[in-house]
């Protein structure tokens, strides 16, 4: 039977992880093609506009671009089982946790991935290499992924990672990888027996780099074994199943993972949004840029400077528009959960530029913001 959908994306892609994780959750009829130099030329640029993956294209010819916009579209057609909690504070909390794997988690994802290529450098070269020419030998693949990684390297010193930033990433990333011990030693899921769009934000960056890099892989094995069984289990879950925990309750050990991205990556957040409205007030309509120069940021002990990526409005967007529909207990029940977490003030910022993304391309634009 012919696929419904097919994902173009690669096994080292960070964000491929996180779709296909999703995909075989929803037990869909899909199937995964590898976006070689062809696919590029043939399927993603025509049909995208920008060379950017995973993308998925559906039976009927559609083609949707982001992950975040891919599992909408997805779970819009196939809603059983959905990975959106539909109590108040869960859904929240999901939200919150996909923006941090989407665009904080990153950090550590590339760090350990390029900071120490050295000891995995014909493993990384040749996953590039193989995805642009896949019928390479290995040698090739390793010559073809030291020139078309190139971009990717380069990004590293504008997410922050410099010799100055390196210590305090790591050790957030081992406090990091400690709590989520703690949490996937008691429970599947992030919030219970059903993974949720949480889940899937954490496992873009939790696979493709640092559960899968040699380096990092063998880190987490060997120092939070349950982290790396929940990347299995991600990858390997049985479709349709589960459940989120009753009662809209949030697991005790999530909270010090929440604390960490309100006080590191909120403030990024904050100002990025700060930019974008800047940005917008000088040239009313326009594309916004994708990074906007570079500002300051904390990761734990860390301090550096890291580029302003327009992009992470869009989705703190989801979280903050979740948060303020929310009225009488329910949001008492949020405030009570993001004040035990430090995120209160910057889920009550105000949005004097709201963002949508437009088909075609990768620049965000100013929308209007949905009725409340
Ligand atoms: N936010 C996007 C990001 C996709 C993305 O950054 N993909 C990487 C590979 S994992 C890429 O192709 N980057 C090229 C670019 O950003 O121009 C998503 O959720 O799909």
């Amino acid at each position: 039977m012919a696929a419904d959908y097919i994902i173009y994306g690669s096994e080292h892609s960070l964000f491929t992880g996180k779709v296909r994780a999703y995909m075989r959750y929803k037990g869909l009829n899909w199937e995964e093609r590898t976006a070689s130099r062809q696919v590029y030329l043939d399927v993603i640029l025509p049909n995208i506009g920008a060379p950017i993956i995973p993308i998925l294209e559906t039976a009927e010819g559609q083609y949707v671009q982001d992950t975040t916009d891919i599992i909408d579209f997805l779970e819009d057609r196939h809603p059983d089982f959905s990975v959106y909690p539909e109590t108040p504070v869960q859904r929240l909390v999901a939200l919150l946790l996909e923006l941090y794997g989407d665009e904080w988690l990153m950090i550590p994802a590339m760090h350990y991935r390029w900071s120490v290529l050295d000891q995995q450098y014909d493993f990384v070269m040749s996953e590039f290499g193989r995805l642009s020419a896949p019928g390479a030998s290995t040698e090739e693949q390793i010559a073809i992924g030291e020139s078309i990684s190139k971009p990717f390297s380069a990004m590293v010193p504008h997410l922050g990672i410099t010799a100055d930033t390196i210590p305090g990433i790591e050790i957030t990333y081992l406090a990091l990888l400690d709590q989520l011990e703690q949490h996937f030693s008691q429970f599947d899921f992030l919030l219970g027996s059903r993974p949720s769009i949480g889940d899937y934000g954490l496992m873009g960056p939790l696979y493709a780099h640092l559960g899968r890099d040699p380096v990092p892989k063998a880190l987490m094995q060997q120092r939070a074994p349950s982290v790396y069984a929940w990347v299995e289990r991600m990858n390997g879950p049985q479709p349709l199943s589960g459940q989120f925990l009753e009662h809209d309750v949030i697991p005790d050990t999530l909270l010090p993972i929440l604390k960490t991205m309100c006080c590191d990556q909120l403030p990024d957040v904050l100002d990025v949004i700060k930019h974008n409205s800047a940005w917008l007030r000088e040239t009313p309509g326009g594309n916004i840029p994708r990074f906007l120069g570079h500002h300051a940021f904390t990761s734990g002990p860390a301090a550096g400077e890291r580029f302003i990526s327009s992009y992470a409005q869009w989705l703190f967007q989801r979280a903050w528009l979740h948060y303020q529909s929310l009225n009488g207990d329910a949001r008492v029940a949020a405030d009570t959960l993001l004040d035990s977490i430090g995120g209160r003030s910057a889920l009550n910022v105000s949005i004097s530029h709201w963002l949508e993304r437009r088909a075609g391309q990768l620049e965000l634009v100013e929308g209007q913001l949905p009725h409340l």
